[in-house]
């Protein structure tokens, strides 16, 4: 049991290394956020939006260095290095906080230091996790108190849980004598440090305001860290959007999807089903904490309470919802403003503006030819804004999962959807999992695909063979009758030209429409090499703008792509190294055998 005493000790101990001007424990109230976004557009650091078209909202623009995730300054800092695995940058613990430590070093001077409680997870549930945040950024607090539980009520959950995760944040801009603020602090890449030392279960982040970086409760300590956690406990933390699937029986099912950053969670669970008496209501958009109850039957909460979605190609047409949840109460990043003070970004509704203040803060017009807002500008809105959260959504005992799917954009080979045999087949299907890559993170490779198991590769706090075999581990929990049943899904397919085959999103629900009623037993498919496939006439195309023949193309398995697909597999395992699970080896096996079986088959 933590005591009080000891959150105060911590406190104190990083006021005296930050050396901040004073500090701010936040309650959470409404007076307290009115007056730091007040603060804030004061400060000139935010913009108040029209009230008229945007009510209670606000933008803020980065500074064009610190624009998304920074992958390659990610640290896993296990004690042995081993631990970290292959895909995760490590740093020796000791050595990593020294550095840190001579940064840390007066960083809030001229500052206010303030410190935020939050939970991760609903009030009362077993899974909820507390963290306490210290941040000089008044961007990171208002943003926090969207997208987690804050204040007061999370301290008296604290005595409930009886530990925190302590979590340091500062954007690294001092303002030593002399020194002016300016409307985005932050540090320069090669002193951007985002950290995570998995035996302390402590996070350290420096340099970056944005997103992940920096709004700590999501990716550092509801993926990361709790993937450790997750470990040792015997459950998991993953990449998920959760959604609640209605028939027009009413009957209702949960799905998971974990597709990698930008590639249509937060779509998918809002999604507004272009097909008659379907309805799907969210439960959560980006991560799920999933466990087994004595049932041997998986259940999902979504520990956060917002949204930070994507804004670019949100619009009525893809996204109606969405649009809907962003009325009012908002804070954009990096969007486009137009003059009349509202928001604007590439692929929204309606014209383009003839003139436009772009993420820069520069002019823009359409002659300019350079993006208005920033490919990774975000909106944060409140989950409870969604006009279809479901009712359930804070329940804490979670919701019982009846299909996992996984996915990214893969141009071809990967087929619309393909449904796993069985539990491990379906955990092979996620560690093969690729996508092109997009600009949730800053890369110089966007477009090539990378491998991104189920969409963890920037997320897991340990070694990622070790991961797989908690997949597998999970599994042997239960049987696979009780358990989920695991999709592969591509909505990316394209065509010769360079088209998306699919039209994708509302249509999307076609396809939740065949999951459903496999999950009963219903829906007919073929037993492929790869997987169980639709046949054509059990999808849903009544009303889908799309030539039949592309139906066909969206379903085809191309064993010799496959072929190749194996042996890319194959190249890719051996970089996992000794800890990637038999098991995985041998269903990879499995797929070449049957695909040859198939390829000899057609050759007679
Ligand atoms: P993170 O918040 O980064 O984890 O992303 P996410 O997985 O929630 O992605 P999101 O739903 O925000 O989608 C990102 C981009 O993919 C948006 O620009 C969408 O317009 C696009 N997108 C989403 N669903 C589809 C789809 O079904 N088809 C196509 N073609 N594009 C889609
Ligand atoms: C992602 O990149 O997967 C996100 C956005 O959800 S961020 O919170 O910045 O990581
Ligand atoms: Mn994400």
């Amino acid at each position: 049991m933590i005591s009080f005493q000891e959150l105060n000790q911590w406190v104190d101990k990083m006021a005296e290394l930050c050396q901040p001007k004073d500090i701010h424990f936040m309650d959470g109230s409404e007076e307290e956020n009115q007056r730091f976004l007040d603060q804030l557009v004061a400060e000139k650091k935010a913009l108040l939006l029209n009230p008229q078209k945007r009510p209670n909202s606000y933008a803020f623009f980065s500074d064009p260095s610190d624009v998304a995730r920074v992958e390659n300054r990610t640290f896993i800092a296990s004690l042995h290095k081993d631990d970290a695995g292959p895909t995760n940058n490590w740093m020796d613990p000791k050595e990593l906080k020294e550095t840190m430590t001579e940064l840390y070093k007066g960083s809030m001077k001229g500052r206010t230091m303030y410190v935020i409680p939050f939970m991760m997870g609903p009030f009362g549930s077993p899974l909820s996790k507390i963290g306490i945040q210290i941040t000089d950024s008044l961007y990171v607090v208002v943003n926090m108190r969207i997208m987690t539980r804050v204040g007061r009520d999370v301290m008296k959950e604290l005595e409930r849980i009886g530990s925190f995760v302590p979590c340091l944040h500062s954007v690294g801009y001092p303002l030593n004598d002399g020194v002016e603020d300016v409307s985005w602090p932050s540090a320069p890449i090669e002193h951007k440090f985002i950290s995570h030392f998995p035996e302390e279960k402590l996070i350290w982040s420096y340099g970056s305001g944005y997103g992940g970086n920096a709004l700590l409760g999501k990716k550092c300590l509801a993926l990361r860290i709790a993937t450790v956690i997750a470990k040792e406990e015997m459950w998991m933390a993953e990449h998920m959007l959760i959604l609640k699937l209605t028939n027009p029986e009413g009957i209702s099912k949960y799905i998971l999807g974990a597709f990698p950053s930008a590639c249509g969670k937060t779509n998918l669970s809002m999604l507004v089903p272009t097909l008659p008496g379907w309805k799907v209501e969210t439960i959560g958009d980006d991560i799920a904490w999933i466990w087994m109850k004595d049932d041997g039957r998986l259940y999902a909460i979504n520990p956060e309470a917002g949204f930070f979605g994507v804004a670019r190609g949100t619009s009525y047409r893809t996204n109606p919802n969405a649009m809907m949840a962003i009325r009012k109460n908002t804070i954009f990043t990096n969007v486009a403003i137009t003059d009349d003070l509202d928001v604007w970004w590439e692929d929204i509704d309606g014209p383009t503006p003839d003139h436009l203040m772009d993420w820069k803060k520069e002019d823009w017009t359409p002659s300019k030819g350079t993006l208005a807002a920033h490919p990774n500008c975000r909106f944060s809105v409140s989950a409870k804004q969604s006009p279809v959260i479901a009712k359930e959504w804070e329940d804490p005992q979670g919701v019982l999962i009846s299909a996992i799917l996984v996915g990214g954009r893969r141009p071809s080979t990967i087929p619309l959807i393909h449904e796993a045999f069985n539990w491990s087949h379906g955990v092979f299907m996620g560690s093969m999992m690729g996508s092109e890559i997009t600009a949730a993170s800053i890369s110089n490779d966007y477009g090539k695909v990378r491998r991104d198991p189920f969409a963890m590769l920037p997320f897991i706090g340990y070694h990622l063979g070790d991961y797989l075999k908690h997949w597998l581990d999970m599994g042997k929990l239960s049987n696979d009758s009780l358990l989920p049943k695991i999709y592969y899904v591509n909505w990316f397919r394209k065509d010769d030209s360079g088209s998306y085959l699919w039209p994708g999103f509302g249509h999307n629900s076609r396809v939740l429409k065949w999951i459903f009623e496999r999950c009963d037993g219903k829906a007919q498919a073929n037993v492929t090499p790869i997987g169980n496939v639709p046949t054509e006439e059990s999808i849903d195309i009544r009303g889908l703008p799309m030539k039949a023949e592309a139906l066909s193309e969206l379903l085809y398995i191309d064993n010799k792509k496959w072929l190749e697909e194996v042996e890319s597999i194959k190249v890719y395992y051996e970089t996992i190294g000794n800890k990637l699970p038999n098991q995985l080896k041998l269903e990879l096996q499995k797929l070449e055998q049957r695909l040859l079986y198939e390829m000899e088959k057609e050759n007679k």
